[in-house]
Formats: structure tokens, C-alpha cells, sequence
């Protein structure tokens, strides 16, 4: 039996505090998002099986993982629920844990690339059928609060393109994964939800229909608006697709909300946030940032990432760290907002529609109620 720390009952969800979250390009102390125990589980004995349609199945330990060519991407890695309280409070009551703003982290994964495993494996499908195929994650190791594991899937058309990074990811920051985060080895799928990066990876299924997980199936979906109740939603779980790229975003990090802001001597208050691009739309190529959200000034892009390999490294993916300072009055019950805008060129609207489930939350990042001085 393995060792599980928390429970069904009382798994661990926490968010780190914002100004910390967004001090760094690379965050260290992440989120916790899991939806049963967490498993502490033997790296020597682990073995990540690929089973469905291929020419052999095949049954891969941590080594074999390690053996095959290593792969790195700095992606952000976002919860769907990220920023629900806005969606809550600003919209109507949603259901959910209550996520702020900081359900997210921008990390360096390491691992070995879904296509190179699978192609081990060997895929068997007909080349005009690829399209319509997905593959499925599962972890068995504990059940979760709504099944009795954790699955998800994504296409498997995105896996096979080398430029999506889709990996077995076995290192976080340079470092081997932690149990909270998905040792010996987790999915990483840079530009998707959260969800779909399954940790604790047990099973690779290639198949023509999507996971069978509640997780996929009857969650982590935008409903329209008019699935305003749980039984409504029943009706509507079955017809609208699983959320997979998240929306293009940004979040005021710096000045908090409800605070007191001391203006420099020229008059002006600098804010700090993050944005993230809309699925694989990146990089973000501009933040602008609004006291009282009729003009807007450009916020500066700060520059990522600073390692010797800096020239050779894909921000694609990555989130983007950005600061500005505005020209602001004195006074109270002052607001600032924040909008991004990615390569493709989606940018945020001022507030999306409501969805039973707040998930994929994407308007302006804002900070209110401050005073300042
Ligand atoms: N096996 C398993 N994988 C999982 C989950 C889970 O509960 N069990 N939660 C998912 C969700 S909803 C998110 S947002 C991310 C959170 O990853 P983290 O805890 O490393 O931040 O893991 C995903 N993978
Ligand atoms: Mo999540």
C-alpha cells in the first residue's frame, strides 16, 4: 500500500500569496490543487504503463523514462478555477473552492515527451482517424472525491506535434518532482487547463473517445449560462467539450486590493502582475494597464528569463512578469486594471460570462477599494 498524506475528505488546496507569486519569473512555492490524497509513491518500483491503441503495449519504470531524450518547456501551470472568487463575487455565485488569483505557477519541467513515448509504443490508428483520437491519462493510486480515480485526456493530434512540449514530466525546477506535485512523474500540457496534467501518472491510453473520468466528462467545463443549477447542468454535461486551452489573462499582483498605496514623489504608484497567453497563442506580447478603466497606458513587459541558455529558451508557453507606473490622485476607493495581449491577438474583455462552474475566469485583472496617499 502506498502512504497517503491528507484525504478524500480534506485533500490539500492552497494558493500562495500573490505579492510572493509574482516576485519571481520561475515560482518556487506553486499551488496545490488535488482532488483526493496525496500519494507518496516508490520512484524504484513506479511503472508508467501505455495500453489502447498501439502496436505493443508496453510498461515504462522511471528509468526507462530517464533513458529516452529529455525534454525541458517553462510553462505556466493553471487551475480552471483560477480567479472563480472574482466570477463569484463580481457575477453571481458559482460552485467551487474559492481560488483569488493565485492558482498558478510558471515553472521548468523536464521529462521525456509524450510523442517520444508513445511512439515507443507505437501508435495504431489510421492516419485519417488521428484527428479524432485522444489520449488519456489515468492515476489510480487514490480514489478522489467524485470517482474512484483521477483521468483526464487531451488530443491526441496536439500530443504528436513536438512544438506543444507535451511531456512525462520527472523534474520541477531542476529538481525531482515532489509528492504534491506529482512524483515520480506527471503530464504537463503547456497552454491546457490544469486538470489534464495528471500527477501521479499510472496509465497512457490511446483511444477514439475522450477519458471517461468525471473529471473530464461532468467538470472543468464552461456551461452556458441558462445550466444555472445542478440538475439543469445534468442536462448540458454531456453536450459541451472539455475545457482544454485556457483564455488569454492578467492579474494585479502589486498593489493588494483594500490597501493604502504611498505615491512616489512624482505622483505616481507602480503596479506589478502577470499575464498568461490564451492556450498555445503565446508569448503575451503586451500588457496595458487603467486607473478607473477609461484610458490606458502600456505596462513593461519584464524581461523573463536570465539563465546563460536565455537566447535558446521558448517563452511560448511561459507567463509574462510586468510592471508600470501610473500617474494616480489621491483619494479613496480607487481602481486599476490590467488587460493582456497575446501573439495571436486575443485579449481580455472586461468580464466573460458567468458559468455554473467558474472556470476559465478572464476579465480584467483588477484592484480595488485602495486609498491613496
Ligand atoms: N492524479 C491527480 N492529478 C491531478 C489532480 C488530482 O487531483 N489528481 N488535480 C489536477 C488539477 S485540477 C490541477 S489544477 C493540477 C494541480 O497541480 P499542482 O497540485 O501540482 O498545482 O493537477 C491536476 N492533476
Ligand atoms: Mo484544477
Amino acid at each position: 500500500m502506498v502512504q497517503l498524506e491528507y484525504s478524500v475528505e480534506e485533500p490539500l488546496n492552497r494558493e500562495p500569496d500573490l505579492e510572493t507569486l509574482v516576485s519571481s519569473f520561475i515560482t518556487t512555492d506553486g499551488y496545490d490543487r488535488n482532488h483526493g490524497p496525496i500519494p507518496n509513491i516508490d520512484t524504484g518500483t513506479h511503472k508508467v504503463s501505455v495500453i489502447g491503441l498501439v502496436d505493443d503495449e508496453i510498461s515504462l519504470s522511471v528509468a526507462d523514462l530517464q533513458a529516452l531524450p529529455q525534454h525541458s518547456v517553462i510553462c505556466a501551470l493553471q487551475c480552471a478555477g483560477n480567479r472563480r472568487h472574482t466570477m463569484r463575487t463580481k457575477l453571481k455565485e458559482v460552485s467551487g473552492i474559492d481560488w483569488f488569483d493565485g492558482a498558478v505557477m510558471n515553472c521548468k519541467w523536464t521529462g521525456p515527451l509524450l510523442k517520444d513515448v508513445l511512439e515507443k509504443a507505437g501508435i495504431n490508428i489510421e492516419d485519417e482517424k488521428v484527428e479524432q483520437a485522444h489520449v488519456a491519462f489515468s492515476c489510480f493510486q487514490t480514489l478522489t472525491q467524485e470517482d474512484d480515480h483521477y483521468g483526464a485526456s487531451i488530443p491526441l493530434a496536439r500530443t504528436m506535434d513536438r512544438d506543444s512540449s507535451i511531456l512525462l514530466a520527472l523534474q520541477m525546477n531542476d529538481k525531482p518532482l515532489t509528492p504534491n506535485h506529482g512524483a515520480p512523474v506527471r503530464v504537463i500540457t503547456p497552454g491546457i487547463a490544469g486538470a489534464r496534467s495528471v500527477k501521479w501518472l499510472d496509465q497512457i491510453s490511446v483511444q477514439m473517445s475522450e477519458s471517461k473520468s468525471y473529471y473530464q466528462q461532468h467538470d472543468y467545463k464552461i456551461l452556458p449560462p441558462e445550466a444555472d443549477t445542478k440538475e439543469k447542468a445534468e442536462n448540458y454535461w454531456g453536450k459541451v467539450a472539455a475545457l482544454q486551452d485556457m483564455p488569454v489573462n492578467s492579474v494585479i499582483g502589486v498593489p493588494k486590493s483594500g490597501t493604502t498605496v504611498q505615491r512616489d514623489a512624482d505622483g505616481t504608484i507602480e503596479i506589478k502582475g502577470y499575464a498568461l497567453p490564451s492556450g498555445a497563442d503565446g508569448p503575451i506580447v503586451r500588457v496595458e494597464v487603467s486607473v478607473g478603466g477609461e484610458t490606458w497606458q502600456d505596462a513593461e513587459l519584464i524581461k523573463a528569463y536570465e539563465g546563460e541558455d536565455a537566447e535558446d529558451v521558448e517563452l511560448k508557453w511561459a507567463w509574462a512578469l510586468w510592471t508600470a507606473k501610473v500617474k494616480v490622485e489621491k483619494g479613496r476607493d480607487i481602481k486599476i486594471f490590467s488587460r493582456a495581449t497575446d501573439k495571436s491577438g486575443s485579449t481580455q474583455e472586461k468580464c466573460p460570462e458567468w458559468n455554473l462552474r467558474g472556470v476559465a475566469y478572464n476579465g480584467y485583472g483588477e484592484a480595488f477599494g485602495l486609498e491613496i496617499v
